[in-house]
């Protein structure tokens, strides 16, 4: 039988008059109804949601097109010149994977297993007991940010109504994270707007007052957005409290060996907990220290006080895993176990490193002593150079944080956080006049 489309292209333009007219006629009678209204989405009830407010930054940075405009808004790496950077120890990596002519086969559940093991060794460090002793659960996640999803749906499932405490303020996904996986949260004091510094006093009574069992949400080293740590004592101290109150803490160390160019120093304050044998979670990832943004690995680790605990939380990350997205990519977990797994790689990783951590340092120095220099106020800047890792929170306001944008194409997030990984020494003065300007001119 001809179809009925194939039909109609024999058909004259008479003919096909007549049959619209025919169809009209029916349609009249009632017996054909035109059921798609191709005006009217099935989606309508839809409504837009808002841009990111910092992966927004940058789509709003692309479509500017003013010559001196400045992306300070995503943490992400640049050069001198402002260009993304791929580490030469990825490029060496990268290039074995390709000598060895590795598979693309499906990874097991919970990842590469040579990564896993250098991702807790890296974290706990190689000689570790909790290592040998298996008492950690490490399972490869989407990077940080799924890592840190794993393990708030870990939660959810098996400590109902159980709070997190993440600190004021804190990176703006971490509410989405535990909002997405209907865990419930609530803030604790950390950053004080008078002295641009920690609120410690005020950080130590909220974890007390917190129900007991909570998990408390740290971050391991380069507070984002602040970019103010704890010192050693006062890690002593956040330890105890949490011990105290039998809470549970939960590490997010996304800028291992950026905040001081080394990963064993940035790795502390995880050491200093798991070392008075707390159970604890540690998210990571590689998407700063090792540049591998778009690769997505990072892991989940769960230090549990038993072997045995640790291989049950290990089959259950796996079990949420699983129908999340089956199972973790290959690529960036090859390069990190590649480059940690071989010590001329890996020393030539720490020295990129060092690199990168102190080009941000060379320029946080130079916007301090640009800015000093422009201001003859008696105002004190040196919370910029007191602040580590990848940002300076400026202390600047939304109106301020907006005249920033609007007038000087200088990109960053809303709380006043500029990333100086995305800073370089030639746009340092220029940065420092448009600071100057919101500050002043802009309430
Ligand atoms: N934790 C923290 C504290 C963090 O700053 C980031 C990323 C992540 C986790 C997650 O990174 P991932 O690429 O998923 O491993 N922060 C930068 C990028 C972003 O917002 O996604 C940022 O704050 O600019």
């Amino acid at each position: 039988m001809i179809p009925f489309s194939s039909y109609l292209y024999t058909m004259g333009n008479f003919d096909l008059q007549i049959l619209v007219i025919f169809i009209y006629f029916l349609q009249s009678l009632g017996r054909i109804t035109m059921a798609v209204a191709v005006d009217v989405s099935r989606f309508e009830s839809i409504t837009m949601a808002p841009p990111d407010p910092i992966l927004g930054v940058s789509e709003a940075f692309r479509a500017d097109t003013h010559e001196m405009k400045l992306n300070l808004g995503v943490g992400a790496y640049r050069t001198e010149e402002l260009r993304p950077y791929v580490l030469s120890v990825v490029k060496k990596a990268e290039n074995l994977m390709l000598e060895r002519g590795e598979f693309k086969e499906y990874l097991p559940i919970e990842g590469l297993a040579a990564f896993n093991k250098a991702t807790a060794e890296l974290l706990l460090g190689a000689d570790n007991p909790i290592i040998k002793q298996q008492r950690i659960a490490t399972v490869q996640g989407l990077s940080g940010t799924g890592s840190l999803r794993l393990a708030a749906a870990l939660i959810e499932r098996y400590f109902p109504g159980a709070k997190v405490l993440i600190s004021s303020p804190t990176w703006g996904n971490h509410k989405n994270i535990f909002n997405d996986a209907r865990v419930p949260w609530s803030e604790y004091r950390y950053y004080d707007p008078k002295t641009v510094g920690l609120d410690f006093d005020g950080m130590i009574s909220d974890i007390k007052a917190a129900p007991e069992g909570s998990f408390i949400l740290l971050h391991g080293c380069a507070h984002n957005p602040t970019g103010i740590d704890p010192t050693p004592e006062q890690w002593e101290v956040i330890a105890d409290v949490i011990q105290e109150k039998n809470h549970i803490p939960f590490f997010d160390v996304a800028y291992q060996g950026f905040a001081s160019g080394s990963l064993d120093a940035d790795a502390s304050s995880v050491r200093l907990f798991a070392a008075r044998g707390m159970e604890l979670l540690v998210a990571q990832s590689y998407s700063k220290n090792l540049g591998l943004y778009a690769e997505r690995i990072g892991a989940i680790n769960v230090v549990c006080s038993s072997a045995d605990a640790a291989a049950r939380v290990k089959s259950q990350l796996k079990r949420i895993a699983r129908p999340m997205y089956s199972n973790p990519p290959i690529h960036g977990a090859r390069i990190v176990a590649n480059v940690v797994g071989d010590p001329a790689l890996f020393n030539e990783w720490k020295e990129e490193m060092e690199l990168m951590a102190g080009r941000i340092k060379s320029v946080r120095q130079k916007l301090y002593d640009s800015i000093c220099a422009k201001d003859k106020s008696e105002k004190d800047w040196s919370y910029i150079l007191k602040q580590i890792g990848m940002f300076s929170f400026t202390g600047l306001n939304r109106a301020q944080s907006d005249n920033m944008t609007d007038k000087w194409h200088v990109y960053m997030t809303k709380d006043g956080r500029i990333s100086l990984a995305g800073l370089s020494a030639a746009k340092c003065e220029y940065l420092a006049d448009a600071i100057i300007d919101s500050f002043y001119n802009v309430s």
